[in-house]
């Protein structure tokens, strides 16, 4: 039993299988997908079926499940002219925002599926998690999308609203704890300041930055076995 954690795959499906493919991911290991499965890469809805076929894929909630939750429960809603009148305004900038941030794929492939499809979909995000706590080889890890936005050390993880766990960005110069490993998805390993191994995974101050840019050109997938610290990385993204 090996337990990974991987993040972003961003629409990157073939980038994910072959992810499962290298780490030999069997029924008896867990893997953690650290969110952001939606939106800019070609098949983000087909990278979600194939971890609902997997029990022991633990999904958790970034900033572009947040934001499309919301999208597509609307989307579902039928509109008439009854109910136009009665439409929340927010949700117009919602859905502008959205497509600001790369939707085109998710909703291309969203509107693909019959009304079950759409709703087994909508089911599935509504049940990620928010963060995770873990201990693995008696080292603690703390695993969350973004970060632990305005972060204070004897702060309660339940403290942390959805905005500072899934858009705000650590401070990767600064070690949070000093027993737990803080592991984070949504800041591409290129953009963070002074790496000097952009598109690897990113270990410091007991961060462990895990977004490896998978779905811009020559990005690709990390992931890591919590048990051996093993890092097992996709082909490079040559899409322009
Ligand atoms: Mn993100």
């Amino acid at each position: 039993m090996r337990t990974y954690v991987l993040s972003d795959i961003h629409g990157e499906y073939e980038a994910f299988m072959e992810i499962l493919d290298k780490i030999h991911f069997t029924d008896q290991d867990i893997l953690y997908v650290m969110g952001d499965v939606l939106d800019r890469g070609p098949h983000p809805i087909k990278a979600l079926q194939e971890m609902m076929r997997h029990p022991n894929i633990i999904p958790m909630i970034g900033n572009h499940e947040y934001m499309g939750l919301t999208c597509l429960r609307f989307l579902m809603k039928e509109i008439t002219e009854d109910s136009l009148p009665k439409l929340d305004i927010n949700i117009y900038e919602k859905l502008l925002n959205w497509q600001y941030n790369g939707c085109a794929t998710t909703l291309d492939e969203f509107r693909k599926l019959d009304m079950e499809g759409r709703q087994e979909i909508i089911d599935y995000i509504e049940e990620f998690i928010l963060y995770e706590e873990l201990t693995v080889k008696d080292r603690d890890y703390i695993l969350v999308h973004a970060g632990l936005g305005n972060f204070e050390p004897d702060r309660d993880l339940t403290e942390y609203d959805i905005h500072e766990l899934v858009w705000e960005r650590p401070d990767y110069n600064k070690a949070y704890y000093d027993d737990i490993f803080v592991v984070t998805g949504h800041t591409p390993t290129q953009l963070i300041p002074e790496n000097n191994k952009p598109g690897y995974i990113f270990r410091k101050n007991h961060h462990i930055a895990i977004d490896c840019g998978a779905c811009f050109f020559g990005g690709r997938l990390g992931a890591i076995c919590l048990e051996t610290d093993e890092e097992f990385y996709s082909s490079t993204n040559n899409r322009e």
